[in-house]
């Protein structure tokens, strides 16, 4: 997958060249760039913003620079390898929520654009633009706000990469995490058995594999209807049987 990320702010991916997204990136899995905004300003100042018509608060972000950046990072011409439009995603507290689904969404793309707002945001009519040549996505992470999309960037390129093929040494650890069928996890233990007067469950050192996918599923019911309620009525009924139900 390629992704570029446009930003003020390019020493906020530092951490992209770390662990398992940096091992992504080194063995080509992932091919990210990241570019500063400032690169397509031509005055001295390399100004990127200025006040908002209709008066209020802070500063809005002009839309030369980001006309200029879209236009380069990507091309209405097709290039010799035929490639596609990159999908463009705008971090911003009025976005659609991000989630695990729309990590998978987008983890099956080819190419992801990311265009990282500061201030008040961007100009509506750098999105309005680009949304006559590509897909363009306004994204949350969710409800409150946050300086800018560099941080939000981070986390959503973090949910994304560990989706790509390969990057995950054990692909079965995605299917049985938190949110992979719409339920939070139940706990984990390791040794020792007895820690600071603490017990591991008996069931999990049972060796009863029947038993100990029964407690799993009690636990991740239990946990999920105390703590987040919202998901346990987001369940599609026939998801839970009627062994479920009896607890
Ligand atoms: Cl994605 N960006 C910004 N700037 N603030 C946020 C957010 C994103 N999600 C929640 N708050």
């Amino acid at each position: 997958m390629r992704v570029d990320i446009v930003s003020i702010f390019p020493e906020y991916f530092a951490p992209l060249d770390l662990s398992l997204i940096g091992k992504a990136r080194a063995n080509g899995t992932l091919r990210l760039a990241v570019h500063d905004l400032r690169l397509w300003t031509h005055d001295v100042h390399r100004t990127v913003d200025d006040t908002p018509y209709g008066g209020g608060p802070g500063m809005v972000m002009r839309p030369e620079p980001w006309g200029a950046a879209l236009d380069s990072l990507a091309p209405d011409e097709l290039s010799p390898d035929g490639h596609t439009l990159p999908r463009l995603l705008v971090p911003s507290p009025v976005g659609v929520p991000f989630s695990q689904a729309l990590a998978h969404e987008l983890a099956a793309e080819s190419h992801l654009l990311f265009a990282c707002g500061r201030y008040e945001g961007i100009d509506q009519r750098v999105l309005d633009h680009a949304a006559t040549r590509m897909r363009v996505t306004e994204v949350s992470l969710g409800d409150y706000v946050l300086f800018g999309g560099e941080v939000a960037v981070l986390v959503m390129l973090e949910a994304i990469t560990r989706l790509l093929p390969g990057v995950l040494g054990n692909a079965g650890s995605l299917d049985e995490e938190s949110h992979a069928h719409g339920l939070l996890e139940a706990p984990v233990y390791t040794k020792p058995a007895s820690w600071r007067g603490l017990e591991v469950p008996e069931v999990l050192r049972s060796g009863d594999h029947g038993r100990i996918a029964r407690w799993r599923r009690d636990e991740s019911l239990l946990r999920t209807a105390t703590r987040r309620p919202d998901m346990i009525a987001a369940l599609p009924p026939e998801s839970l049987d009627k062994r479920d139900r009896a607890t």
